[in-house]
């Protein structure tokens, strides 16, 4: 399906401490297998992927980044024209659950304040190393008034729940008339540069 037969165009970041799996489960949902090696590369990478919600068509441009985020340097292109972010921490990890907050306020800083946030507790698959419980983390989210999900992106547990959530969430408020038109024109987010590399990695896969 070309993006022309798309209602809409949804812009989403993925972003957390390193080391969480922001990478594997952005490759799992795209590709519905586990990644087997994750390369670290330069630059912003970038996919996407069409889905069907509430009879829309819409089309996920989601932005990984490529390391840059464990030196908090990652740039204001990636956060602008962002409807969502998922934030990620690992919940064998305190300090990835620790850093929560200042990644919920760069999201609400860099793109917009109205930003849709979903929190992801991914690696749920390692029980026994779990220092983070459900209980914590939701009681978390509850007070900063963001959704959560946990996730395995080793066996894929509510992978594709996490996506979804996101853009169904994201639909209702603009159904709702609660985001700037503005906000979803494809020629708003795509960079030419973004689209030769969307290419390139179609053919690669
Ligand atoms: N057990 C387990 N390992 C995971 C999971 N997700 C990612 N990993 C591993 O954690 C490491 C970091 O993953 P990566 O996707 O590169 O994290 P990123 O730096 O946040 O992009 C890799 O060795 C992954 O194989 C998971 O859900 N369970
Ligand atoms: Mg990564």
């Amino acid at each position: 399906m070309s993006e022309e037969q798309c209602d809409y165009v949804f812009k989403f970041i993925i972003i957390g401490n390193g080391n969480c799996g922001k990478t594997s489960l952005l490759y799992h949902y795209i590709h519905e297998k586990s990644i087997t090696n994750v390369k670290q590369t330069l630059g912003v990478e970038f996919s996407a992927k069409i889905i069907q919600v509430k009879q829309k068509k819409i089309k996920m441009q989601l932005w990984d980044t490529a390391g840059q985020e464990r030196y908090r340097s990652l740039t204001k292109v990636y956060y602008r024209g962002a409807l969502g972010a998922l934030i990620v921490f690992d919940v064998t990890n305190s300090d990835s659950f620790e850093a929560l907050r200042e990644w919920i306020k760069h999201a609400r800083d860099f793109s917009k304040p109205s930003i849709q946030i979903i929190i992801i507790g991914n690696k749920v698959d390692l029980e026994k190393e779990r220092v983070i419980s459900e209980q914590t983390a939701k009681q978390f989210c509850q007070d900063n008034d963001v959704q959560y999900v946990e996730t395995s992106a080793t066996t894929g547990y509510q992978v594709n729940e996490a996506f979804t959530l996101i853009t169904t969430k994201t639909l209702d408020l603009l159904q709702q008339g609660a985001i700037d038109g503005g906000m979803i024109k494809p020629k708003f987010l795509m960079s030419k540069k973004v689209d030769e590399k969307e290419k390139q990695q179609q053919c690669n896969c």
